[in-house]
């Protein structure tokens, strides 16, 4: 008579050690894999090998710097002081918005539009020049010409889609959520093999605040583009380094004038266009209008997100009415108004083609930009004319 119960005893057994080693194996391979996998090691050797020869490194970061522009620069240098080097400058296009002020490293930050001759005088003398955020000198206005005069090496860290290569080292991954993530991941495979000496567990709390709050705001606090496991690793990895997620959160996005709420209230109120056929909604702001509710730069932040909030509605446009500067007057025969136009949408419903073919822009599927050069009622016509052609009706 076999003996039954014993033999479904090491059945359960045999079951229960199959299913842990397949699971161990799993946890293993992710463990080896996690954070490696992104960044080849000749990029990152690369990289570094440049960093070591370089005592006066320069930063750069795109033209209105949002939070993963000023996040992946000052990030950056922050390792980088870490690591000993003592002039590292961040130079911004122009001005930041007044909410990302509390950023470790912001007050350090030179802006080109108003100190040209400081900026200049640094960027002649750089040995390295780091571009984080952007992915095309032309991206960062008459920044650009400068940075394609210098002579010194560059390297370049981004997610944005279709790089031109500019850089002597180019790491551009667009499946990225941030390029603040990208930096991390550098900073993380320089200590793992890839020449610094010092373990990611002593990164500098600074350095993963900055990188943190870029994250979180391009990903809108973990809301889009962020389905990816890595991602919380990552942040797992920063808040262990004591990295208050919280009060970034705070700081960013409970930070706003009482101006800036009433232009929000307003154009909710009284300037958003539903076009419940194809789910889209239309705001347009003209500088007029933006005057009256004394707009700062980085005010207009967001505001294009808000209609997504909408149940039923997929797509959002947000234009704005602004000055064009005398580059870019002369560029489209004289024109002195320029709209600039901002592009939403929710899942597989693409805008960057629209924002490509009709505003001379692009982006991301779900998150892209254009211009226009000519009055807002014109692009206004434009967009009417043009939308039902790109967006579903569903
Ligand atoms: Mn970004």
């Amino acid at each position: 008579m076999p003996n039954t119960a014993g033999y479904f005893k090491r059945a359960k057994l045999r079951i229960y050690f199959v299913l842990h080693k397949k699971k161990r194996i799993f946890a293993e391979k992710y463990k080896t894999d996690m954070l490696h996998n992104k960044l080849t090691f000749e990029q990152v050797e690369q990289a570094q090998a440049l960093i070591r020869k370089a005592d006066h490194i320069a930063i750069l970061t795109h033209l209105s710097p949002d939070g993963d522009a000023m996040g992946s620069s000052l990030g950056m240098r922050c390792f980088l002081e870490q690591t000993g080097k003592a002039d590292v400058r961040v130079i911004v296009p122009n001005a930041f918005p007044s909410f990302l002020r509390w950023m470790p490293g912001a007050k350090e930050v030179v802006i080109y539009d108003t100190q040209k001759a400081e900026a200049d005088a640094f960027l002649e003398n750089a040995q390295l020049v780091i571009c984080t955020d952007f992915n095309e000198p032309k991206r960062i206005g008459t920044l650009g010409d400068k940075l394609v005069s210098l002579a010194c090496p560059k390297i370049m860290i981004d997610h944005h889609l279709h790089p031109v290569e500019f850089a002597d080292v180019m790491m551009s991954y667009s499946d990225s959520a941030s390029a603040s993530e990208l930096v991390y991941r550098f900073i993380y495979q320089s200590m793992n093999g890839g020449g610094c000496t010092f373990p990611i567990e002593q990164l500098d709390v600074d350095a993963a605040t900055c990188l943190y709050t870029g994250m979180m705001t391009d990903t809108g606090n973990f809301s889009f583009n962020s389905n990816h496991p890595e991602m919380y690793e990552i942040v797992g990895q920063m808040v262990a380094l004591g990295v208050n997620k919280d009060a970034v959160y705070n700081n960013v996005f409970n930070n706003y004038s009482a101006d800036r709420m009433r232009l929000m209230g307003y154009c909710l109120y009284q300037k958003m266009r539903i076009y419940p056929e194809y789910h889209t909604a239309l705001i347009y702001l003209g500088r007029k209008e933006l005057y009256r509710f004394n707009f700062q730069s980085g005010d207009a932040e967001g505001i294009v997100n808000l209609p997504l909030q909408i149940g039923d509605i997929y797509y959002s446009c947000f234009m704005r009415e602004d000055k064009a500067t005398a580059a870019e007057r002369e560029q489209h025969g004289g024109e002195k108004t320029k709209i600039k136009i901002s592009l939403r949408s929710q899942g597989d419903r693409p805008v960057n083609v629209f924002a490509h073919e009709i505003f001379d822009g692009g982006g991301h599927a779900n998150a892209s930009g254009g211009e226009y050069y000519g009055a807002l009622p014109k692009a206004v016509e434009r967009f009417l004319q043009n939308y039902g052609h790109y967006f579903k009706k569903e």
